[in-house]
């Protein structure tokens, strides 16, 4: 890092203690940031960067709701509005054990980066429970997602602040807390949630936006070395939402995807997975992925615990959740040959495992370039939301496969400019930043 940002970086970990993964996230962000103070240094000058890292605005809230028990239950809102520098506030709300405020914290830093590379007017933020909705009955999952919007209603607006789905949130939920703010407010506003269902206001594509363009991303890199996925042996973590549809169009790409996995194990599936068997079990029983495994019969396996990065692979895409892919896992997917690591989930490879990626033939894109294409269909679906509009499933795959195209240059071609071709992280970085330090700059000290 250039010495230069060391103090603020100090100071960063000095206000936001015990809070690892938001400060892993600053690090890389600031540790691209070396190129670019050398030659800009102003930004250090007028306090962009350590504006940038602080939030807007940090609401945490009680969310007390009735299990079917009749007991009841106290959970922890959050919503951390970074930065709406370029837009309104923009992010999903996570719902998992796990949350607290520096997990929102990272993922609403990361968030503004990300939805800058779009070239989509939103700015960042996320936002979540430590509620568990696993085992939790649909009465209980709404009961809770009421009384987290009774709260939080009142920091939304399609101009202030737009939350979405992330992991534990999907259709079911994001359909509770529609209905809730609908009531509450007495209006239908429809461009202050999205992943909204395709019958009232949501967009064609927003389901299938992130795996799909975290493909389309990895197909990308491919063609930098006049290669494709035909053929292409592809492994991806996870079997939530953003796996699910990553799998589908590396298939529908000619790739033959040979596992997946869940919080628990991982399956092997020599046959390629079986994408319509895995929405069966996932989508609509909501089952794991051992459940898969054991109705899938014989040439497929389901390992418990274990590393889904043993799999042999030429194409990975982590596509669960933080720090998933470590150093180690990272050396063993070198050494069996993989090419290209795409991130479909945020900051999925630990900073050791992105340091060994550098060091090899390996191709590596950071979750905020290759994860966009989600957050990006939220904001066509704003744009149909404003316009009172809902364009067909071609028109919005073509609109997605733009920008998914347009991230990858804009990376890869600011990497080539500072110096450090192939260089996602590096490119993703600077160029994001760049353009939203220099909104920052024209806006004044605020
Ligand atoms: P889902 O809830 O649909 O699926 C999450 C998947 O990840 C499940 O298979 C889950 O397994 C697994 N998982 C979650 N936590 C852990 C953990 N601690 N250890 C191991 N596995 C885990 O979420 P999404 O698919 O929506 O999100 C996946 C990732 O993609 C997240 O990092 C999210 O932030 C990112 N992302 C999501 C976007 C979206 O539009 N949904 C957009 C951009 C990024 P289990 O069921 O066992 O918990
Ligand atoms: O991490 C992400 O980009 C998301 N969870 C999607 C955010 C959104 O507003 O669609």
């Amino acid at each position: 890092m250039d010495p230069r940002l060391e103090p603020i970086f100090d100071k960063v970990l000095e206000r936001n203690a015990g809070e690892a993964e938001f400060h892993q996230a600053v690090r890389e962000v600031f540790d691209s940031l070396s190129v670019v103070v050398g030659k800009r240094p102003e930004y250090l000058d007028n306090g962009v960067i350590e504006r940038l890292c602080e939030p807007e605005r940090q609401i945490i809230f009680r969310v007390p709701w009735v299990d079917d028990q009749g007991e009841v239950q106290v959970n922890r809102g959050f919503r951390v509005e970074f930065s709406s520098v370029l837009g309104p506030y923009k992010g999903g709300l996570r719902f998992h054990p796990s949350v607290y405020l520096g997990i929102v914290k990272f993922l609403g830093f990361e968030q503004i980066f990300k939805n800058a590379l779009t070239g989509l007017p939103i700015g960042g933020g996320k936002g979540g429970s430590d509620f568990d909705p696993k085992g939790r009955s649909d009465g209980e999952v709404m009961r809770f997602c009421q009384s987290f919007m009774s709260e939080l209603h009142r920091h939304l607006g399609e101009y202030t602040d737009v939350p979405a789905g992330d992991i534990g949130v999907g259709g079911r939920e994001i359909g509770y807390l529609f209905g809730q703010y609908k009531r509450i407010t007495n209006r239908y506003e429809s461009g202050v949630l999205t992943g909204k269902g395709l019958g009232w206001g949501g967009s064609q594509v927003r389901t299938e936006a992130t795996g799909y363009g975290t493909v389309h991303f990895a197909n990308e890199m491919l063609s930098t070395r006049g290669e494709d996925l035909e053929g292409k042996r592809v492994v991806v973590s996870g079997s939530g939402n953003v796996a699910i549809y990553a799998i589908q169009k590396a298939q529908q790409l000619g790739a033959h995807v040979v596992a997946c996995s869940d919080s628990s194990g991982y399956v092997v599936d020599e046959h390629g997975i079986d994408l319509a068997h895995l929405q069966d079990v996932k989508e609509v029983r909501r089952g794991r992925i051992g459940d898969y495994a054991s109705e899938r019969g014989s040439d497929c396996h389901h390992v418990t615990g274990g590393s889904i990065w043993d799999v042999p692979c030429d194409v990975a895409l982590p596509c669960a959740t933080q720090n998933e892919l470590d150093e180690k896992a990272a050396l063993t997917l070198i050494n069996n040959g993989c090419r290209i690591v795409a991130e479909g989930a945020n900051m999925p490879a630990t900073p050791e495992a992105i340091k060994a990626f550098g060091t090899s033939a390996v191709l590596f894109a950071p979750g905020k370039a290759a994860n966009a294409g989600g957050v990006a269909t939220s904001a066509l679906e704003m744009q149909q939301n404003a316009s009172r509009d809902s364009w067909s499933f071609e028109h919005t795959e073509e609109r997605l496969a733009a920008i998914m195209t347009g991230i990858h240059d804009r990376c890869a071609e600011t990497a080539e400019e500072y110096g450090a071709p192939g260089d996602y992280v590096l490119g993703a970085n600077v160029s994001s930043f760049l353009q939203v330090a220099d909104a920052m700059t024209a806006f004044g000290v605020i």
